[in-house]
C-alpha cells in the first residue's frame, strides 16, 4: 500500500490531521492498534480550549459540537473552605472554553473521515518506521494476521505516549526531559447532574479534587489518589465520602450522588521529546509530549500540533515549499512548553504532596489568595487556560 502521509494513531490528532490533509486534497492513511468501539468510548478529556474550537468549527468538524457542547466563561479554586470564581473571559479578552467530550470529538471525527471514503484501519498495529532519513519513509503493520508495507512520503506518529513513532527514532536524536509526581487521578464517570454550572477545582489537606461534567446529566469527577493505589480500594461510597469532605464549604453547597457507570486511575507526568520530527518522520500529541491533567491541556496540544502540521504539509504539497515544515518541531515547542509550565504549576498549586512541608504548605496557600484576589494574577490563569491561538 501506498500513501502521501502516513499516520500512526486514531486519536485526536491522527484523526484530526486525517481530516485536515483530506480538506487539502492530500491522501493520508490511519493505522490504528484498537477497535473502532475502543477508541470511541475510551474516556479521557473534557474540556476544549477557545483555540481549538475554533480549529473543529473552521474545518467542518465542530457542528455537534456547537449543538452539544457547554461553553464555560469560567472555573472555581476552592480552598479553605470558600470558593473563588476565576473569570475566564474577563482574563482573556472573550474567550472561555467548551465542555465537550474527546470521546465526542473522536466519533465526529470518525463519522467524517467515514462519510469521505478516507482510510482508517482498525486492529492494524504499527510496527516500526523504516527509511526516516530517506524521501521515501514506510510503515510495517499487522493487520487481520498478517504483516505489511505502507510507503509514504512523510510519517506522523499519532501514537500516544506509547507508540512505536518515537522509539523507531534512532537513539541520540531525541532530548527527553521528564517528570513524575507523587499522586494520580482517580476518575469516575456518574449518571447525576452536575452539581456546579462551572468546573471546580478543590485543594484540600486531604488532597485535591475536580468536579467536572460530561452533559446536564453525567458528571465527571477526579480524586487524587496514590499512583500504587488501585479502583478496588474505592468502592462508590467511599469515593462520595471522600468527594464531600475535599469539596465542602463553610456554604450550603451540596454535591449530588448518583450511579458510577465508570472508575480508573491515571498517573500523572510531564514529558517533552524534541526536536518533534526526525528526517520525514513527524511526532505529534502525546506521542511527544505528556502534561499532567490539571491544566485541561493535552487533547489541545495535539490539536494545534495538527493544525500546524496540516498547513505545514499542504504548503509542501503544493508549493515544494519545505519552509513551514522546518519550522514545525520549534513552532509546536514553543507552545508545548508554556502549556508544560502552566500543568505543573497548576498540579502544584493544587495537589497534596506528601513530601511537602508547612513552608511548602503556606506557599501553596498564598498562592491561591493572590490568583483570586488580583486581577493581574487571574487574567494570567485565564489567558492560559482558554489558550494562545493556535497559529
Ligand atoms: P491518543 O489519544 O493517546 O491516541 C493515540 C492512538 O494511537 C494508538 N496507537 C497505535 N496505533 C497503531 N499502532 C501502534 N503501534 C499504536 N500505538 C498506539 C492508540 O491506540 C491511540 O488510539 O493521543 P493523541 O491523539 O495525541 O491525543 C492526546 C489526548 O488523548 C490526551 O492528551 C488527552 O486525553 C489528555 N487529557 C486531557 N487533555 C485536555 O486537553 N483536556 C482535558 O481535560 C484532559 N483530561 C486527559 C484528561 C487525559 C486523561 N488520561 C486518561 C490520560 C483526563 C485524563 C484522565
Ligand atoms: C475532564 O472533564 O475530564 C477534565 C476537566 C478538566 C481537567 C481535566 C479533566 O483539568
Amino acid at each position: 500500500m501506498r500513501t502521501r502521509v502516513g499516520i500512526i494513531g486514531a486519536g485526536p490528532a491522527g484523526l484530526l490531521l486525517s481530516h485536515l490533509l483530506h480538506r487539502q486534497g492530500i491522501d493520508t492513511v490511519v493505522l490504528e492498534l484498537r477497535t473502532r468501539e475502543h477508541v470511541e468510548q475510551r474516556q479521557r478529556a473534557g474540556i476544549l480550549e477557545h483555540g481549538t474550537v475554533e480549529v473543529l468549527r473552521a474545518s467542518g468538524a465542530g457542528a455537534r459540537m456547537d449543538r452539544q457542547g457547554i461553553p464555560h466563561r469560567g472555573v472555581e479554586l476552592r480552598f479553605d473552605r470558600r470558593s473563588h470564581r476565576i473569570d475566564l473571559a474577563a482574563g482573556s479578552g472573550g474567550r472561555s472554553v467548551m465542555v465537550y467530550a474527546q470521546t465526542e470529538v473522536v466519533k465526529d471525527l470518525i463519522a467524517l473521515r467515514e462519510q469521505a471514503g478516507g482510510a482508517v484501519l482498525f486492529e492494524a498495529e504499527a510496527l516500526s518506521v523504516g527509511g526516516t532519513d530517506t524521501t521515501a519513509p514506510a510503515i510495517r503493520y499487522r493487520h487481520e494476521g498478517a504483516e505489511h508495507t505502507l510507503d509514504c512520503d512523510v510519517v506522523v506518529a499519532c501514537d500516544g505516549f506509547h507508540g512505536v513513532g518515537r522509539r523507531s527514532v534512532p537513539e541520540g536524536v531525541l532530548t527527553v526531559s521528564e517528570r513524575t509526581y507523587p499522586f494520580a487521578w482517580l476518575g469516575i464517570l456518574a449518571d447525576v447532574p452536575p452539581s456546579c454550572d462551572e468546573l471546580i477545582y478543590a485543594r484540600h489537606e486531604r488532597g485535591f479534587a475536580l468536579h467536572s461534567m460530561r452533559s446536564p446529566h453525567v458528571s465527571r469527577l477526579y480524586l487524587q489518589v496514590d499512583p500504587s493505589d488501585s479502583t478496588d480500594n474505592w468502592p462508590d461510597e467511599r469515593i462520595w465520602d471522600e468527594l464531600d469532605a475535599r469539596f465542602e464549604t463553610d456554604g450550603d453547597w451540596k454535591l449530588g450522588r448518583g450511579p458510577i457507570t465508570e472508575k480508573g486511575i491515571t498517573p500523572m507526568r510531564s514529558f517533552v521529546a524534541e526536536p518533534m520530527r526526525h528526517g520525514r518522520l513527524f511526532l505529534a500529541g502525546d506521542a511527544a509530549h505528556i502534561v499532567p491533567p490539571t491544566g485541561a491541556k493535552g487533547l489541545n496540544l495535539a490539536v494545534a500540533d495538527v493544525t500546524l502540521l496540516a498547513r505545514a504539509l499542504t504548503q509542501w504539497h503544493t508549493h515544494q515549499d519545505e519552509t513551514l515544515l522546518d519550522a514545525y518541531s520549534e513552532t509546536a515547542l514553543r507552545r508545548v512548553w508554556r502549556a508544560e509550565h502552566f500543568s505543573y504549576t497548576m498540579t502544584g498549586l493544587l495537589h497534596t504532596d506528601p513530601a511537602a512541608t508547612e513552608f511548602d504548605r503556606r506557599l501553596q496557600l498564598s498562592h491561591l489568595r493572590y490568583l483570586t484576589s488580583s486581577d493581574a494574577a487571574s487574567a494570567s490563569l485565564a489567558e492560559n487556560y482558554t489558550g494562545l491561538p493556535v497559529v
